[in-house]
């Protein structure tokens, strides 16, 4: 019989995130097994009405879903290895943060092992678990992702990148690396600005209407790239691209500024108009950054374990 109150779900991990998991499940009225390396992290749950498994193996036999919220790559090799034997028919859903071919070299592990395996990639913060901003990656077994929806979705908004286990990671790399970087250039705007005394705060209530509003060029460069043709009108060229990235660097260094960020843009768009390529759009940057076309789906995974 089903069980009212939704799956039974054993939760390895206690951290921020973890945490958040574990108590959004258990508000959900989900049986939660919850496992932490550190006990004590435990009780707060415990007293919310988990199980606190003593033990890593009793952890991973209280239910055939099993979750993992860890450190990193290193850290479910390091809990699981010892008890994964007695995990084989389970289902491991992965929430631990590693790279793409991490998290195929897991999902091969696991298949090796009777394991199935679904990796996440969490595109949130702990507070946003259970709300409808929170959004979550899936990628790999497509009938696990089917299966453990119900569970899923109690998290975030669900999405399913595909099979291949590291597309989730993938995109969830790929968009902090524009993350980073924009918070890379908003700390080196507030640094220009800061040489002459304005706050930060005020820095980030000028910049924050403009940048938001620069993203809508995010659908412009990927028309060019995705049509290829760098050269068609209407584009703003590389060298108008790089006289403007010059000014910045040259006004940082008046400044006293460290131009690092965006010096290293600039360098790029150098190199492309070296390569006689300084009428075309600025959407060729791409070409500095992309990928050759080999199968970046292999490599170095053996180097993982
Ligand atoms: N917190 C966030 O905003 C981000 C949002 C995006 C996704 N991340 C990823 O989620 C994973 C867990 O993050 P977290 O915030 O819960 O991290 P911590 O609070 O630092 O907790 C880490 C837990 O991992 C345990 N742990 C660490 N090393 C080991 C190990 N070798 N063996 C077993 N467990 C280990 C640690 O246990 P303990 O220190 O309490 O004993 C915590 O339970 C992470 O991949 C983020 O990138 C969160």
């Amino acid at each position: 019989m089903t069980d009212p109150r939704g799956a039974g779900v054993t939760v390895l991990g206690l951290g921020a995130m973890g945490s958040a998991l574990a108590t959004t499940l258990l508000d959900a009225g989900h049986a939660v097994t919850v496992w932490n390396r550190t006990p004590a992290r435990a009780a707060d749950l415990s007293a919310r009405g988990a199980e606190a498994a003593s033990t890593i193996g009793a952890a991973v036999a209280a239910h055939p879903l099993i979750v993992a919220c860890l450190l990193d790559h290193a850290s479910v090799h390091e809990t699981l290895d010892p008890v994964v034997a007695g995990m084989r028919g389970s289902t491991l859903v992965n929430l631990t943060t590693t790279t793409p071919n991490a998290a195929r070299e897991l999902a091969t592990w696991a298949a090796g092992h009777g394991v199935r395996y679904l990796d996440g990639a969490i595109m949130a913060t702990p507070p946003m678990i259970g709300t409808p901003e929170a959004s979550i990656l899936y990628s790999g077994s497509r009938d696990v992702f089917d299966d453990a929806r119900p569970v899923l979705d109690r998290w975030a908004t669900s999405t399913y990148d595909g099979a291949d286990a590291g597309l989730a990671s993938l995109f969830d790399l790929a968009m902090l690396s524009g993350m980073y970087t924009m918070f890379a250039g908003f700390l080196h705007g507030a640094a220009m600005v800061g040489s002459v005394g304005v706050t930060a705060t005020e820095f980030a209530e000028r910049a924050t209407p403009f940048i938001s509003a620069m993203t809508a060029g995010f659908a412009h460069y990927a028309h060019v790239i995705d049509g290829g043709d760098y050269a068609a009108p209407g584009q703003q060229s590389l060298e108008f691209t790089e006289l403007s990235h010059s000014h910045i660097v040259r006004a940082s260094e008046e400044q006293g500024v460290n131009p690092a960020p965006i010096a290293a843009v600039r360098e790029l768009i150098s190199k492309q108009i070296a390569e006689g390529h300084g009428a075309e759009g600025s959407a060729r940057l791409y070409e500095s950054l992309r990928a050759d076309h080999t199968d970046h789906t292999q490599t170095s995974q053996e180097t993982l374990r």
